[in-house]
């Protein structure tokens, strides 16, 4: 990718009511009156940012120009707002392409906005995030950190390490004046590393937010399993009859529970069968529940025999104990205690489903946590990087107290780089094709 020639490709999905086309670079004005025809010429100041109306293969089409650097790119970009559906934006773009731009590559739009200053590498990662969002929490983490979220917190523990070392750089100057080793510089760097542990403990929120987490409902035949994924999912998805054994294959539904993007995964009831299908079924289910992060083991709690019931529940980490049809309970019966969360319920008059979910969102987060929006959250990429900067700190903080100045400038110019490398501060060319090649075309 570079950054000198003009580029163009279609900003809307296919096959909706209007097709949109961007056009970047510093021929987008050129190209644009070459390929729309109206009366008046957008390139005109005061018809910046207006939108026109005129043709573009004598359909009609809305153009746009917003000059550089007061837009998303940076460039000089044009915008053309034709009519949806494939034909007319295949048109439009092989006007624009005979008129001298050539095909935007995934994320080229995003990567110049970010080359030209007017994104940094996290900010170019929201973008992205936003897109992908699988829940409202995930969308407003994602809009936050492309309003700078975390970009100003590294920002600034990119400069206060840089204000260190440049106190280094002035005892190495000035050798002979009695500089001695300031305890304040071990209490700064202990105050970046408490920055950084936080920014680094922020990943685990990150990841729930922007990978999700699997869900498996588990559980012997009949319990009541595929009621609840039909409930939580919000719609009959799963078979539900009587008969024990009537779910004999994993189903999948991408849902949000509790503002968390969840894949929930309904599966066939445990139980010894001849039964070749069942068996494979079987296999499947101890398959989903072996990848789940969280388990809702469904149990019958009507079944008079409840030792039975709970005979062969497993209690790997992340099990709760769903007891469905409370309603029909005998009064006053004793469930057996289990090691793992409990909790009683009733799919059929969806009673206590609320509970089911606080004790879901308790084994998510921790006890007494919310699932609530993070102020910031970094990413798998910003986290290795994190880390590498504290251990460059840790370092540091040896030399200093080693009185090697040198060293420690050293240290911490690599501990500066590491948060440069998150922001696209310090240059590092191969995460920028690894970034941008995840964007779709036309971001
Ligand atoms: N009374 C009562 N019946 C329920 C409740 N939940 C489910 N059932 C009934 O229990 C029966 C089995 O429900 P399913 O959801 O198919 O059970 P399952 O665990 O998916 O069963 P398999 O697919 O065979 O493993 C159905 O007749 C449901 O209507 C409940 O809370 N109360
Ligand atoms: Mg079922």
């Amino acid at each position: 990718m570079n950054t000198v020639d003009t580029i163009a490709a279609p900003a809307s999905a296919i096959g909706g009511a209007v097709s949109v086309i961007r056009i970047s670079g510093p021929d987008a004005l050129n190209i644009l009156r070459k390929v729309w025809l109206g009366k008046s010429d957008p390139g005109r100041e005061n018809n910046h940012r207006k939108m026109l109306l005129g043709k573009v293969n004598g359909d009609p089409a809305l153009a746009v120009f917003m000059p550089g650097p007061r837009s998303y790119t940076g460039d000089d970009v044009a915008e053309l707002h034709c009519h949806g559906g494939a034909a007319a934006a295949a048109n439009a773009l092989n006007a624009i392409f005979n008129a001298g731009a050539r095909s935007a590559e995934p994320g080229e739009f995003t990567f110049r906005a970010f080359v030209n200053g007017k994104l940094d590498l996290t900010q170019a990662e929201a973008v992205s995030d936003l897109i992908s969002a699988g829940s409202d929490a995930a969308f407003k983490l994602a809009e936050r950190q492309l309003a700078g979220s975390l970009s100003s917190r590294l920002n600034t523990v990119y400069d206060r390490i840089a204000s260190l070392i440049s106190e280094c750089e002035a005892r190495l100057d000035f050798p002979d004046e009695d500089l001695d080793f300031d305890p304040l510089d071990s209490e700064k760097i202990a105050a970046i590393r408490q920055e950084i542990k936080e920014l680094v403990d922020s990943g685990r929120a990150g990841a729930l937010l922007r990978d999700g987490i699997d869900v498996v409902l588990a559980g012997k035949p009949n319990a009541g399993k595929s009621s609840l994924f039909n409930l939580l999912a919000g719609s009959e998805r799963a078979i539900v009859t009587p008969i024990p054994g009537t779910t004999r294959d994993t189903v999948e539904s991408q849902i949000v529970l509790c503002d968390l993007p969840v894949k929930l995964t309904d599966t066939a009831g445990l139980r010894e069968s001849s039964d070749i299908v069942e068996q494979l079924g079987v296999a499947r289910s101890r398959r989903a529940i072996a990848a789940a992060k969280v388990i809702f083991w469904v149990l019958d709690s009507s079944n008079p025999d409840l030792h039975a019931e709970i005979s062969d529940m497993e209690f790997a980490p992340g099990t709760i104990a769903v007891w469905n049809k409370s309603d029909l309970l005998p009064p006053g019966r004793k469930l057996p205690e289990l090691p793992c969360p409990a909790v009683m319920i009733s799919v059929a008059e969806n009673r206590n489903i609320d509970e089911l979910l606080k004790n879901f969102t308790d084994m998510v987060y921790g006890e007494g946590e919310n699932a609530r929006v993070p102020e910031v959250a970094v990413n798998a990429r910003s986290r290795v990087l994190l880390e590498e900067s504290d251990a460059s700190l840790v370092q540091a903080m040896e030399q200093f107290a080693n009185g090697d100045y040198e060293l420690a400038a050293s240290d911490l110019r690599n501990a500066m780089h590491a948060i440069g490398r998150i922001t696209g501060k310090s240059s590092d060319p191969d995460v920028l094709d690894e970034i941008f090649k995840n964007f779709c075309i036309g971001k």
